[in-house]
């Protein structure tokens, strides 16, 4: 049996309230991916401080935090055998501008309007998978994640 990874997805604003994007955007999703946990919550500045604190003092960060807390986010925990390179993949890249042009069918490449609004996050290792997974749900629990597990289909 193949071990499931798993990791966060985060729509960002003003994706959700594009319903074109979030619906396309769902769409890939399930099709790719075992969806596990999934809630919208609206952010408030403290909340997006503390998530995006690895970012502290770059020159993008009070604009990412800005934005992050300017309207509701989707959370998705999502099962692949390589779901964080995977739904990184789909993304495309951070600059929207490089999305655009060097891989047009990316995600960030479709709906990105800015480097900051880029549609969604995607967690980049198993540590900070982790890290986020707990952040947004602190009662979850990540005991074996196996693809055929009836766990998922409840
Ligand atoms: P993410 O963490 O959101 O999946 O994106 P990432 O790894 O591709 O990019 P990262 O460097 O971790 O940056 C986190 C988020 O900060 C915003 N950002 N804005 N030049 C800019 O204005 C800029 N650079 C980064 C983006 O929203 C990025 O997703
Ligand atoms: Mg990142």
């Amino acid at each position: 049996m193949q071990k499931l990874q798993l990791t966060l997805a985060i729509i960002k604003p003003h994706a959700v309230k594009n319903p074109v994007a979030l619906s396309y955007i769902r769409q890939v999703i399930k099709n790719k991916f075992i969806v596990i946990k999934t809630k919208r919550l609206c952010l408030d500045t403290d909340t997006a401080s503390k998530f995006y604190k690895e970012h502290v003092g770059k020159f993008f960060y009070n604009r990412l935090i800005t934005f992050m807390a300017s309207g509701c986010i989707d959370l998705h925990i999502m099962g692949h055998s390589n779901a964080i390179e995977l739904w990184r993949l789909l993304l495309g890249p951070t600059s929207v501008y490089k999305g655009q042009f060097q891989k047009p069918y990316c995600l960030r490449g479709m709906f990105g309007i800015s480097d900051t609004r880029n549609v969604a996050h995607g967690s980049d290792s198993l540590a900070s998978a982790e890290r986020e997974i707990k952040f947004f749900f602190p009662d979850f629990s990540f005991y074996k994640w196996h693809k055929n597990d009836e766990e998922f289909y409840r």
